[in-house]
């Protein structure tokens, strides 16, 4: 799955030059954007098929940074909201983000810290190394609600946790 990693709305001195939006692939498979498209609040859209085809195709675990020069989509300062759709026009995440942001803030998406805390390998270290007043939570999209994976995966532990000890006491 691709999501919203992180946006820099408001570079240290002149924006937009040193705008940026980050993705990241928390899926297991590569994901081809050819013919995704990004916007913002105002309707400026960017298309994927912009950028060279090599850096269309995002690795499981791999990031994609746009930025301003490519996608010409200015990030508001005090508030912004930034649509993802596939190639059929679903929906895929989508990053809100509201106030007055600082110089040289990183917006962390809300679904990437959700995503982070179950699949734990995925570079938790970028998160790490903000303290908390940098970080701006905001609310994003959220397709697969982690509470629901959290309970799947508590229910499937709960399975093979039963046939193990199954499984052992046979043996004995
Ligand atoms: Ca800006
Ligand atoms: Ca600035």
């Amino acid at each position: 799955m691709l999501y919203f990693k992180e946006v820099l709305p408001n570079p240290m001195g002149r924006d937009p030059n040193g705008e940026w939006i980050k993705l990241i692939n928390t899926g297991k498979t590569a994901v081809n954007t050819g013919g995704w498209t990004l916007s913002d609040q105002s309707g400026k859209t960017f298309h994927f098929s912009n950028i060279p085809i090599s850096q269309q195709s995002i690795m499981p675990g791999g990031e994609l940074t746009l930025k301003y020069s490519q996608t010409k989509i200015i990030l508001n300062n005090g508030g912004d909201t930034l649509y993802l759709y596939d190639k059929t026009k679903k929906l895929i995440d989508k990053l809100a983000y509201t106030g007055q942001v600082s110089e040289d803030e990183v917006i962390i998406a809300q679904q990437f810290i959700k995503t982070t805390e179950i699949h734990t390998a995925i570079s938790a270290e970028s998160i790490k190394n903000l303290s908390v007043d940098q970080v701006n939570f905001v609310s994003g999209q959220i397709n697969t609600s982690p509470l629901l994976i959290s309970i799947i995966l508590a229910v499937l532990s709960g399975i093979f946790g039963g046939i193990i000890v199954k499984e052992i006491k046979n043996k004995q």
